[in-house]
């Protein structure tokens, strides 16, 4: 179904807008689904002896602003079908550890699931952006279950320890605030992020090594 199609009449444009909200609904229920796993794994792993790998846990649905200029860049038509099937990143999970390791760790436990399919994984903390962004991003489809039904949707997973978690949203903030491309700042403060991000790698090794040195004693 076209979402805005020209000549629509306002009885058209109504089930339209009906149709968006429901999709809108649904990810918000994988969203607590998938909220739902990582709290369940949480406290099972603190069960074994260790602390709780999972600091915070924040959610967010993409806003039809973001959706509707991401649909436009993307060059992906305007329908339901179209953004279901292209933009996997409506419905996200942003989940912030102590430790890379509890990075690795809680996706692993998380990709076990007998219902949980990854679609893509994207490692930026073995591979960090050039600008030094660095977490663990997962595209999963995971089922809901409606009153009478099953369906399949998509949620982004980022899983970041504190440190990255510090500088991506300072990075994010100072980044959007101004557009710096075109000038002649671009290029030393581009460098001064990337050496903030190359001292919070830093930072998460030598707090993992103590924590670490901790547990063996
Ligand atoms: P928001 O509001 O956080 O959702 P795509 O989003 O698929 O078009 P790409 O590059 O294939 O683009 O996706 P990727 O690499 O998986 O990254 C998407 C998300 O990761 C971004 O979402 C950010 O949340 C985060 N991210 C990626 N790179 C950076 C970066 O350099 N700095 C910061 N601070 N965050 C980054 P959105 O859609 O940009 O925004």
């Amino acid at each position: 179904m076209k979402l805005i199609p020209q000549h629509t009449d306002l009885k058209d444009f109504a089930s339209m807008a009906e149709s968006f909200r429901t999709l809108m609904t649904y990810y918000r229920c994988a969203i607590m689904e998938v909220e739902t796993k990582f709290r369940v794994l949480d406290v099972q792993l603190s069960l074994d002896g260790e602390n709780n790998p999972i600091e915070t846990i924040k959610t967010r649905l993409k806003r039809p602003e973001s959706i509707a200029a991401k649909v436009r860049r993307r060059g992906i038509p305007f329908t339901l079908e179209a953004i279901e099937q292209n933009l996997f990143d409506i419905a996200g999970v942003r989940v912030i550890c102590s430790f890379p390791e509890d990075i690795y760790r809680l996706a692993d436990c998380l990709l076990r699931q007998d219902d949980v399919t990854l679609i893509e994984r994207k490692d930026y903390i073995q591979n960090p952006k050039p600008n030094g962004y660095r977490s663990l991003h997962l595209i999963i489809e995971i089922p809901i279950y409606l009153q009478n039904t099953k369906r399949m949707m998509k949620v982004e997973v980022q899983l970041r320890t504190i440190a990255m978690d510090f500088w991506a949203s300072l990075e994010h903030k100072l980044r959007y605030k101004k557009d710096l491309r075109d000038t002649e700042h671009y290029d030393q403060i581009s460098q001064k992020l990337k050496a903030c991000a190359d001292m919070s790698a830093a930072l998460d090794s030598q707090m993992e090594a103590i924590r670490n040195q901790i547990e063996g004693i």
